[in-house]
Formats: C-alpha cells, structure tokens, sequence
C-alpha cells in the first residue's frame, strides 16, 4: 500500500509529484490536505481510509439526524435490490431514502441521453452479475471492492457530481472534507486520469487531486482543510468511459467504477449550524 498525506498551502498552481500520484492544485486559499492511497485488495487499503475518516472526526452519523461533527459513509451495500442493477438508483436515493446529506447527479454523459440516474452493482444472491458483470462479463475479474459487493457508476456517463444537504431536507449544507474508493484505475496521467475536484461556496474550485493508479486494485482519495475551508460540492471523475458491452480498458481507454464515499456532517448554509465549537449563524 502506498500512503500519502500532504498539506497545500499558499497560492498554488501546479502540478507537483506526489509518490505515484500526481496532484493538480489551484485554489486562492488552499490549505488543503491530501489524503491518498492505493491497495490491492480492502484489508490493504484500509489504513488510508480509516486515517481520512479520523481527519473527518472518527464518529460515522448513520443515516438520518444532524450532528456537530463526525462523517457520513457510503457503501452502497444496503442499496435494495429495486435500486441496483439491472435495475437504477435515483440521484436523490441518500438523501430521501436514506437521509445522509447528499444528493448525485451525472456528468460526462456518454450517449447523450443525459439519464439522471445510476447504477449500483448486483449481489451474488440476487442472480444478476456480481461487479457489474451483467454490463460487461469482463467487469466481473476487473472490478475488486473495498465493501462488498456493491459498486457505484452513474447511469451511461463516466463523472458525477455530489452537492451536500442537511441530511433529509433540501437545505444546502457544506462539508468539511470528501473522499472516495476508485476500482481498477490504470492511469494517473493525462487525459486519461481520474480525479477529485472540490468546490467552495462561492462556486470557485478550491483543489483538484488525481487518482493514484493500480491496474485491478483500489485507489483512495481524499480532500480536506486545515484552516476551515468548507466544501459546496465534488466531481469525481471516475475513467474515460460509461459502463458497457463493449467498453473495455485499452490504450486509450481506462474504465473505472467506484466504492465507498466519506465525507464531514453536512452542515447547512442557510440556518445556524451544529458546529463542533458551538453554533454557526450566518451573516446578517
Ligand atoms: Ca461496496
Ligand atoms: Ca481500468
């Protein structure tokens, strides 16, 4: 497993090496911290994981309810049977569903259809290919995961944006860190890289972090502040392609799929906030 945490400070606009990774910054205020990470399998992985959500706090909300501190998790793993594959899951499903604060939309669409959905991979019990294999028989060696056995994708497109909320209500929230398993990403250069990018509440991108690679392994990255910076929304952009039968990885190709989201309780914008050191109003 490689590990790496880094602090970007100042004015930044550059590409700088970080071991495997390379890492974009531009932003006027970034003290950003950087936690990535890539392993084989989730056993090798879970150090980085479990040193971003210590970043975030260490205590994960559940579903439902606001909080002063701690994280949201995503795993996918309790997605129904009627939301994931062959079937889809609405934008919306952790926020209504179950209430965690965020709510997905797809970017990057691929077929031009521009769905608003997404695709959560099957379970071994229900009968359909585990690991999006019913798209694709190959996904089934290809994709490992980081919690079994879901996987996540949006519908026919190859990025997504999440915008936080006040858990189960549509009051805009902001989060105080965001990080994300990527599956089998083969590249951390160029055109064909994925990556996170974070966005303040102004609209204006804070940082952008690409993805370390490790071809059939996971990769983990995580964005957060140390000077309390606080996050609108992310887009992760997860390979250069939408799922399918007849998209694989090649020289110009790289497919990729994702696994758990973590990011900082989201807290509202337009309301007094549950902050850790006490109450938060905004501005008259
Ligand atoms: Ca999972
Ligand atoms: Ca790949």
């Amino acid at each position: 497993m490689n590990t790496f945490i880094r602090r970007g400070a100042g004015n930044l606009s550059a590409i700088f090496g970080i071991g495997s990774a390379l890492c974009l910054a531009s932003t006027a205020q970034a003290a950003a911290v950087f936690v990535t990470g890539t392993g084989a399998n989730s056993t090798a992985l879970q150090t980085v994981f479990d040193q971003f959500a210590t970043k975030l706090g260490g205590t994960n909300n559940g579903v439902g309810g606001s909080f002063p501190d701690g994280y949201r998790r995503l795993n996918w793993d309790g997605v129904p049977d009627n939301f994931s594959e062959p079937n889809f899951m609405p934008g919306d499903f952790f926020n209504v569903q179950s209430p965690r604060g965020v709510v997905f939309n797809p970017l990057l669409d691929d077929g031009g259809s521009a769905y608003a959905d997404f695709r959560v991979s099957a379970t071994a019990a229900s009968g359909v290919g585990v690991r999006f294999s019913d798209l694709n028989p190959a996904y089934a060696n290809q994709f490992t995961t980081f919690s079994a056995q879901r996987l996540f994708m949006p519908h026919a497109a190859h990025a997504v944006l999440a915008k936080f909320y006040k858990p189960g209500t549509t009051i805009p929230a902001t989060v105080s860190g965001f990080g994300v398993v990527l599956v089998d990403v083969d590249s951390s250069l160029d055109a064909l890289r994925s990556t996170l990018i974070a966005y303040g509440p102004d609209g204006k991108q804070l940082v952008a972090l690409t993805v370390p690679a490790l071809s059939s392994g996971l990769s983990f990255v995580g964005i957060t502040f140390d000077a309390g910076e606080r996050i609108d929304h992310v887009v992760i952009r997860s390979g250069t392609a939408a799922l399918g039968g007849g998209v694989n990885d090649s020289a110009s190709v790289d497919v990729v799929v994702m696994d758990d989201m973590i990011y900082g309780e989201p807290q509202p914008v337009g309301e007094c906030s549950l902050l850790k050191d006490g109450f938060q109003c905004p501005a008259p």
